[in-house]
């Protein structure tokens, strides 16, 4: 039995990046699959993992997380030397990382986060999306992939010229924005684009996008 344990939906974008993560590492771990339809995550035993009753929740030996983001940090720097590096140990080029991953839970995931909501999610669960709130976000999205076109014309990935977490934050929702309308949004902005095709193509996010089939 591996010593990390997942807790968590194959379809949770949170999740998601956990996968992503542990799969760059090249890391073995246990998903221990929550059905959030029958309301596990917020009974026991998952709630003593996470009292915020949301996926995923992690597990390394002794150590228990939850918050996706906190948990992508805690594997990239505890496997610093395994699989693909994440994080950088020079702190100037670790701020610059930091700081793009900062923009994407503040400005790119609330914006993308409803939109995966309104345009993936609820079409999947035959629930009725709201136009006005797609509106309202497809907005919001476009002025920081408006940044980021900015960006990456200087760098080919966000905090340079190499892959980080910062890049590897995005993919859960970009995944399943391009399924949807706003694909426009990242297509219409080339560097943007080009930057969506080579993240989406590596290895390791295909194989978490295989634990969906
Ligand atoms: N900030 C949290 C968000 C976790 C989150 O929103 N998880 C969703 C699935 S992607 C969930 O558990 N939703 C069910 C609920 O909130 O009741 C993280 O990054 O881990």
């Amino acid at each position: 039995m591996a010593a990390i344990k997942v807790h968590g939906s194959v379809i949770s974008t949170a999740a998601m990046r956990v996968f992503a993560t542990l799969y760059e590492k090249d890391i073995e771990f246990e998903l221990v699959p929550i059905d959030l339809g029958a309301g596990e995550h917020k009974k026991e035993p998952f709630i003593s993992l996470n009292p915020f009753g949301q996926v995923p929740a992690f597990e390394d030996g002794d150590l228990k997380l939850f918050e996706s983001r906190a948990i992508t940090q805690y594997i990239a720097h505890e496997y610093a030397d395994k699989g693909t590096p994440l994080v950088i140990r020079d702190s100037k080029k670790m701020a610059i990382i930091s700081l793009w991953s900062e923009v994407e839970g503040q400005k790119f995931d609330p914006a993308a986060s409803k939109l995966t909501f309104e345009l993936a999610l609820k079409p999947m669960f035959k629930m009725t999306t709201n136009a006005a709130v797609v509106e309202e976000n497809e907005a919001k999205l476009a002025v920081v992939l408006d940044v980021y076109e900015t960006r990456l014309a200087q760098s080919k990935y966000l905090a340079g010229e190499s892959f980080t977490l910062a890049d590897l934050h995005h993919l859960p929702t970009i995944h399943y924005l391009m399924g949807t309308q706003s694909k426009k949004l990242f297509e219409s902005r080339p560097h943007v684009r080009a930057w969506v095709a080579d993240i989406t193509a590596r290895p390791a996010w295909n194989k978490v996008l295989a634990q969906q089939k």
